[in-house]
């Protein structure tokens, strides 16, 4: 197990160590792992053409800091913890040495199917021990995996398997989740008829849905086990080849394939799961995210793993088969570390007490937070009734693009503050700037959050178009990464997320650009043009609000009809976590006369408060405010 630290004095020693001279920071927190051989040098670094490299020609595989590196000490000791969706389904554990030998079976098994270090393999499975099995193989063999959550639709999994250009698939029959089963395998297939690049899929049978297999290119896991050696020796990386692709939702265009590289992304997640969450060997650790967002590869596979931690797995939703069973998970597993988004604390806070009352959370020791902002009412709840005050909440403020936590309290060092991320990790260093690029200085202040400086985990790239990643992350600011967010420093130095400046909505914890949203609406029949903002939602954090101009044709049509329609069409575009909220029709946009829309009106209607516009003299057209003000039912 790494290193840590434990005091606060010793947290403010290490981030001064850490901003003063970094390199040596960051050497001998990575002298902590086992390399084949280490590097020349620690970073070299350049925002403007993007150019970062993280322990450079150091040769590592992080597979073997997670198995060779720790199967002496912790062979026995349980790696994985599987609760499926259905309660009385038995638990299943997976020592270290048991998941060793899983993943390297299954790294045999895509050897044995063309799989070679650099290609590219899409996982799209749901939430079940082979979902960490397929990844860690990949990483085992030098593959790149590409990790697609399952709740996307064919359309999206097919988009993202091309930009990849994919050669296999890893999916499932199907997936349960809560009273629904879902058929997986029947989404690959229709995904699959617009990807050229897939040679192989590989089924994982999960729910026995029939399913069809097609000859020669699918084959059951099961089957391509059968017989394989359960050892495998680890492939040679260097520590910037890739590691994973994980897509992510922008401001503009279809999302981004944010790239991560081998020996920083795991110097970093390691080292910020054992300081944040304080992590001691005998622990349980629940990270209740879906191992296809980004807190799922780094806090449920690999930051645990690299420090010998036992993590729970579930395949479920918190509210099946009752609102208990978050709580009757944490009793069953005795779960010290709690690691949930906002939006699942709203929903179930919204049960009152006494669910949890009817279960022993004594084993609770530290609960943690991530996704989207927290309210000040959910913290409080999830501080005195979840962990009945004993607990430290650590609210942690990161993103897909930078791999890691970036912010957060040490749970039990750093004083927390409800609704705030306190303080950067060492190593990180914030700057605030207002919109012209200055810099906010001191306390007080609110701006633009962005980092100076590189940390090992950070993004290298956008896969397949580095001038994507330049423009979107490095030209609003020079010099400097920028996050999107909106922040504020306040008379203690305390960083509180404020959410996003742009056009990015945060719907349950999930990213979604209003671009996207927009461009899945538009490809229906009858609608003309619209526009999406997000709006404050009770559960979800922001909800999504469309605003909708059909087309001449669509007159015929009922309005109902035609909403009913859009939905079923964004749910086959995107998925069903992009479903608008509301939808209303409207003749026209508030345009200004260079086309551009005002959103910033569209939004104020969303939140149903039209009480100050502000100017609206530079529309084309100023009257279409008045008629999407009462359209939506408010009075100026
Ligand atoms: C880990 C993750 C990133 C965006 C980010 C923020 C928001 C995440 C917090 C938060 C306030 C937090 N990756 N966000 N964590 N806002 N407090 N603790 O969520 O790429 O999917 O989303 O999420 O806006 O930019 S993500």
């Amino acid at each position: 197990m790494l290193s840590k630290i434990n005091t606060l004095s010793g947290y403010l020693y290490e981030y001064q160590k850490s901003i003063a001279n970094p390199e040596d920071f960051w050497d001998s927190v990575a002298q902590q792992f086992y390399w084949r051989k280490t590097w020349d040098k620690v970073v070299d670094w350049n925002f403007d053409n993007l150019d970062v490299k993280w322990f450079i020609n150091g040769k590592v595989n992080i597979t073997e800091n997670i198995f060779e590196k720790n199967l002496f000490m912790l062979g026995d000791k349980p790696a994985i913890i599987f609760e499926a969706n259905d309660p009385n389904e038995p638990t299943v554990t997976l020592t270290y040495r048991q998941l060793y030998e899983k993943v390297s079976q299954f790294a045999n098994v895509l050897l044995a199917n063309g799989i070679r270090k650099g290609d590219r393999v899409a996982i799209y499975i749901p939430m079940v021990p082979e979902a960490a099995i397929a990844m860690l193989a990949c990483a085992r063999i030098g593959a790149i995996h590409s990790v697609v959550f399952a709740g996307f639709s064919a359309s999206s999994l097919a988009d993202r398997i091309n930009d990849a250009e994919a050669k296999m698939v890893i999916t499932s029959d199907g997936n349960y989740r809560g009273a629904k089963s879902i058929e997986v395998k029947a989404v690959v297939d229709e995904a699959l008829e617009t990807c050229s690049s897939v040679q192989k899929v590989i089924v994982l049978e999960r729910t026995k849905t029939p399913v069809t297999m097609k000859e020669g290119r699918d084959i059951w896991w099961h089957d391509a086990i059968k017989g394989v050696a359960t050892e495998n020796k680890a492939e040679e990386m260097d520590s910037e080849d890739m590691l994973f692709i994980l897509y992510t939702s922008g401001s503009t265009g279809k999302p981004k394939g944010v790239v991560h590289t081998t020996g920083g992304y795991m110097v970093y997640t390691a080292y910020t799961f054992r300081n944040v969450f304080q992590y001691e060997p005998q622990d349980i650790f629940w990270c209740t995210a879906d191992v296809g967002w980004v807190t799922g590869h780094s806090y449920i596979v690999y930051g645990p793993l690299l420090n010998g931690a036992t993590v729970v797995m579930f395949e479920g939703v918190p509210t099946y088969p009752d609102v208990d069973r978050f709580w009757d998970v944490v009793e069953k597993h005795k779960v010290t570390h709690l690691y949930t988004a906002p939006t699942a604390i709203r929903a179930l806070m919204a049960y009152g007490t006494e669910p949890i009352q009817k279960h022993d959370l004594s084993s609770l020791k530290v609960l943690g937070s991530v996704g989207e902002p927290i309210n000040e009412e959910a913290w409080q709840w999830y501080y005195h009734h979840v962990g009945k005050g004993n607990c430290p909440v650590v609210d942690t403020w990161w993103q897909t693009e930078t791999g890691g936590m970036m912010m957060s309290p040490l749970a039990g060092i750093t004083p927390t503050k409800p609704g705030y991320a306190t303080l950067p990790l060492p190593g990180i260093q914030p700057i605030i700037v207002d919109n012209e690029g200055n810099e906010l200085k001191g306390n007080n202040v609110e701006g633009n959050l962005c980092i100076k400086f590189p940390w090992p985990s950070m993004i290298r790239t956008t896969y397949g178009d580095h001038e994507r990643c330049i423009n979107t992350y490095f030209r609003s600011f020079k010099n400097l990464y920028f996050t999107g967010d909106g922040v504020k420093r306040d008379a203690d130095g305390y960083y509180r997320i404020l959410g996003r400046v742009d056009d990015v909505i945060n719907v349950s914890g999930h990213r979604l650009g209003t671009a996207e949203v927009e461009n899945a609406i538009n490809s229906h029949p009858l609608v003309l043009e619209s526009a999406v903002v997000g709006y404050p939602h009770d559960i979800k954090g922001q909800g999504i609000y469309a605003y909708v101009i059909l087309d001449s044709a669509s007159q015929n049509h009922e309005a109902d009809k035609i909403k009913q329609s859009l939905l079923t069409t964004v749910t086959k575009v995107i998925g069903p976590i992009a479903k608008p909220d509301v939808i209303q029709i409207v003749s026209g946009l508030p345009k200004t006369r260079s086309g551009k829309i005002m959103r910033r009106i569209l939004r104020k209607v969303a939140e149903g408060d039209v009480s100050n516009l502000g100017d609206t003299s530079t529309l084309l057209d100023p009257s279409i405010v008045d008629e999407i003000v009462s359209g939506a039912g408010l009075k100026k």
